[in-house]
């Protein structure tokens, strides 16, 4: 049983593999979380073979003979099978749980060079502030220096969006009245879309915005040539939220 268990673990996890999930590494987190989601896969295939080896063993060996209709034994549980199957989870969460915690805090470490960026998501567009140039205001699309760390300060000004460039692997939810912070190293340069990937209505399909990294001189040139300066209800949001948001929200309504 346990051959056909690895058996089938293996041929899961080689077809699981091969599979490129979400296109080209383009961040330095990208392919540490690769090979997190890798580790996982290999584990999951190991989980579900057991399950379905076990199932069919199960179906097979303890068949009714044709004609039999009574009942089942009564059955009392097995204590060495239970503990097995809450200690091997078990160990696999707590290992999962661990590796990802070290890999966060590896993408996250600050590199004394960082850069942050106000991201502002609403029904159903993106924009974005600049704040070290005298809060720069870009809408539907985005552009940021290469090989730097980025930090994004998320401001969601109705319901629930969530900023997603799959070549940098990092999603993050945009919640109204907190803010939320992704932080990230793009070092490829090139052209992306920023996609919305948490359903936030009618146009949540097509909320997406450009993404350009390019060399620091290039995207500096590009800040300085923006005319506009980030709207006042925008930068309400940004004063206002807080990654607790511990005061009540005195939002601007509408005009
Ligand atoms: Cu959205």
């Amino acid at each position: 049983m346990a051959v056909a268990i690895f058996v089938l673990a293996a041929i899961i996890s080689v077809v699981m593999l091969s599979i490129n999930w979400n296109g080209a590494e383009d961040s330095t987190a990208a392919a540490k979380i690769d090979d997190l989601m890798n580790i996982a896969i290999v584990l999951s295939s190991l989980v579900f073979a057991a399950v379905m080896v076990g199932l069919a063993y199960a179906l097979y060996a303890f068949r009714a003979k044709p004609g039999d209709e009574s009942d089942g034994e009564p059955i009392h549980g097995n204590t060495r099978l239970e503990i097995a199957w809450t200690l091997v989870p078990t160990v696999i969460v707590l290992f999962l749980g661990g590796y990802s915690w070290k890999v966060l805090d590896e993408i996250e470490e600050p590199t004394g060079h960082q850069l942050t960026v106000d991201v502002f998501s609403q029904q159903y567009a993106w924009s974005f502030g600049y704040p070290g140039k005298g809060y720069a205001y870009s809408q539907g699309v985005l552009h940021v220096p290469v090989n730097r760390q980025i930090v994004f300060k998320m401001h969601s000004q109705d319901v629930i969006h969530s900023f997603w460039v799959p070549q940098w692997r990092i999603k993050k939810d945009n919640v109204p009245g907190i803010t939320t912070t992704a932080i990230v190293t793009p070092d490829k340069t090139g052209t992306y879309q920023l996609i919305c990937t948490e359903l936030c209505g009618f146009g949540h399909a097509s909320m997406r915005a450009k993404v350009i990294v390019e060399p620091e001189a290039k995207w500096a040139k590009w800040v300085e040539g923006l005319k506009e300066k980030v709207p006042t209800p925008l930068m309400v949001s940004v004063k206002q939220d807080t990654e607790t948001n511990p005061e009540p929200l005195e939002r601007v309504e509408a005009e």
